[in-house]
């Protein structure tokens, strides 16, 4: 799916000026106008709900779930008893989220659950769940919550072969060509002393095969602060984008490009802030659902920034101010989620959901969306 709108987002940004229309009834004071990019505020297309524990609520990603038009929120909810749940979201509608599955009581430790993502990981282009659970004894099993969400084991290393607590960051995309177009999972782990390896889980449509795909010597996985994926060489193959802390507010973003032929990953540093320039302590989210690199960040004082880094040409990013709330007019704390997806929303196709948590069991779901228009 997401190489489905890669294609149309690649299309628009050479066909059309881009402008994007970010729905809260905020004015963006301080939003810039680049060339191609126009921002401005629509109207507020929230609404909330009661009875939701923020909590309870584990692990949220995207993907369209239903094959019905855009992308839906998949939560991962805590029942109590060991009895985990799935909640659709539907193109981020709060007011229609159905709890699809339950495990049932004492059949899934949600505490034992590390990392939670989306893909479609046999290619009948309807997004599916990975979850990874540790099993204890360095013994690491990888579900799938295939079409109707049904849990299917598609990989266990055995006891002994794989450490969850040096397993840093999990994503996925079709980083190879292996075994078919069906996307994969890439495991970035801790070797210890600044020995960082990314491993490939590749589906096959059924299991997953692992392959070591990178190793470094001189990588800080501790520096490392988040990791998303996208295709950010317009190949069409899954690439992973690590950002980086080089201390005294410097920031990069490297890009490991994947080779969806031998299945492994090469590093080049797409943007780098210089000293002084960016907080990664001040970097609350970062998410990444199209060839660009969102993040929001806390300015204090209740006032909230939504950064874009986008390929402003080949192997380089460049940042974007999308939007500013403003003092006093967004909570960054409350902000629990912020995912970028083709949420469906009045504007276009484009944007980015964000669950934020209004207190007394009542979230809210906003979203941020992206208009392109005909000049
Ligand atoms: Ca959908
Ligand atoms: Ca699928
Ligand atoms: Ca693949
Ligand atoms: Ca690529």
């Amino acid at each position: 799916m997401k190489r489905k709108l890669n294609q149309l987002k690649m299309s628009l940004v050479l066909s059309t000026t881009i402008l994007f229309i970010f729905s809260l009834a905020v004015p963006a004071s301080a939003a810039p106008i680049s060339p191609n990019f126009i921002v401005r505020v629509g109207s507020a297309t929230n609404s909330t709900v009661g009875g939701w524990n923020m909590q309870s609520t584990k692990f949220t990603v995207s993907g369209n779930f239903d094959n019905s038009l855009g992308a839906d929120l998949a939560v991962i909810y805590n029942y109590g008893n060991n009895n985990m749940g799935i909640i659709i979201i539907p193109e981020a509608k709060v007011s229609q989220a159905t709890t699809i599955y339950l495990t049932g009581n004492y059949n899934w430790d949600l505490t034992k659950t590390k990392f939670v993502i989306a893909g479609d990981y046999n290619g009948d282009l309807v997004s599916n769940i990975a979850a990874v659970y540790d099993y204890g004894n360095n013994d690491m099993g990888i579900w799938i919550f295939y079409n109707g969400f049904l849990p299917t084991l598609v990989y266990k290393s055995g006891s002994g072969n794989w450490n969850l607590q040096n397993t840093k960051f999990v994503e996925s995309s079709n980083f190879s060509n292996d075994y078919g177009d069906y996307e994969d999972l890439a495991m970035m782990y801790d070797y210890g002393d600044n020995k960082m390896g990314i491993w490939n889980f590749i589906s096959n449509g059924a299991t997953f095969v692992p392959k070591f795909a990178f190793y470094s010597n001189n990588w800080n996985i501790n520096k490392t602060k988040f990791v998303v994926s996208d295709d950010y060489t317009g190949d069409f193959s899954g690439d992973l984008a690590a950002i980086y802390d080089y201390d005294n507010n410097d920031m990069g973003i490297w890009v490991f490009q994947g080779d969806p032929v031998q299945g492994t990953f090469t590093p080049s540093l797409f943007y780098k802030t210089g000293p002084g320039n960016w907080s990664l302590a001040n970097t609350k989210f970062v998410s990444s659902g199209l060839p660009e690199i969102v993040m929001m960040y806390d300015y204090g004082n209740n006032n909230m920034g939504i950064w874009d880094f986008y390929l402003t040409a080949p192997g380089v990013f460049s940042p974007f101010l999308l939007y500013i709330s403003g003092s006093g007019n967004w909570s960054v704390t409350n902000t629990k989620t912020f995912t970028e997806s083709a949420f469906f929303n009045p504007y276009g196709p484009y944007g980015i959901a964000s669950l934020y948590d209004y207190g007394n069991n009542t979230i809210g779901i906003w979203i941020f969306g992206y208009q392109s228009v005909i000049p």
